[in-house]
């Protein structure tokens, strides 16, 4: 069976289970343990990120190579289409996704843990240290190492974040106006890779993460119960119920969380 080394908070590796979904693959997931448990992926795969597939003796790193791979080792259910335009057009999208979207999604998140210990609280790992969580700034690096970014982001940064991902979130509304999905008329890796990508933005609702159920359906606030962004999260709602398998079991995590996150502005 497939072996996704992951973080179940890591929103590449959401990217990937959603497209392992979306193909109908089983999968077993194994969790990392940030800091500690990212040794056995160096020597695994010779790098220490998340997520990583085992297929057999094939061991593969990076989402976008893992769905290069997947594609080509399980042909049904295609994501990068065969049209040369239309397959540019999606490979330049999940770029842009993983590199614009990834990074300004963690940006935000970082600023609203700022902001909210509740929340803080519910994303730290398990394990973390109750003394850690008071503030940001004396949690040790291993802990927002699920993050793959380091502590202390200034607010600057975290307003041009949100900034840029309000800008973004808008661009795609007016895409999904016309179509049902981004590149063609079905799911394609553009796809997956903007609804993973925006994981940190609104947690999806419903039972598809092993997650404090207080974060289900929250986000960051300004952004995820913006009306104006409506259009983006019913679609991405709809590519969940469609696509993405919910937990097999109940789901057991347990932890409080705040009812909204606040960003001031
Ligand atoms: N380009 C990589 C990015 C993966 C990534 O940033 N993973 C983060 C989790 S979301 C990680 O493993 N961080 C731990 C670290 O950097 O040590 C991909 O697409 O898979």
């Amino acid at each position: 069976m497939l072996e996704l080394y992951q973080f179940e908070m890591s929103h590449y590796s959401e990217k990937v289970r959603l497209i392992l979904d979306y193909k109908g693959l089983e999968y077993r997931k194994i969790e990392v343990t940030p800091g500690i448990g990212q040794l056995e992926l160096v020597r695994m795969s010779g790098q220490r990120q998340v997520p990583v597939l085992k297929d057999g003796s094939v061991v593969i790193a990076d989402s976008t190579a893992i769905a290069e791979y997947l594609d080509k080792q399980y042909p049904d259910k295609p994501i990068i289409p065969g049209d040369p335009k239309l397959r540019g057009l999606c490979l330049i999208l999940e770029q842009w996704a993983d590199e614009l979207i990834g990074l300004n999604a963690r940006k935000c998140l970082v600023g609203a843990m700022g902001q909210d210990q509740s929340f803080r609280t519910a994303v730290l790992p398990a394990g973390t240290p109750d003394i850690f969580k008071t503030f940001v700034g004396s949690v040790p690096g291993d802990f927002f190492s699920f993050l793959g970014i380091g502590v202390g982001m200034g607010p600057d940064a975290i307003k041009a974040a949100q900034a840029a991902m309000k800008h973004d979130l808008a661009s795609l509304c007016f895409i999904l106006m016309k179509q049902p999905y981004l590149i063609t008329d079905q799911p394609t890796l553009a796809d997956f890779a903007v609804a993973g990508l925006t994981m940190y933005v609104k947690f999806p609702a419903g039972n598809y993460l092993n997650i404090p159920d207080a974060l289900k359906g929250k986000g960051i606030s300004g952004i995820a119960d913006a009306g104006t962004f409506y259009p983006f999260f019913t679609w991405r709602d709809k590519l969940y119920s469609d696509y993405r398998k919910p937990l097999a079991t109940t789901n057991t995590s347990t932890g409080s969380g705040p009812t909204s996150i606040n960003i001031e502005d």
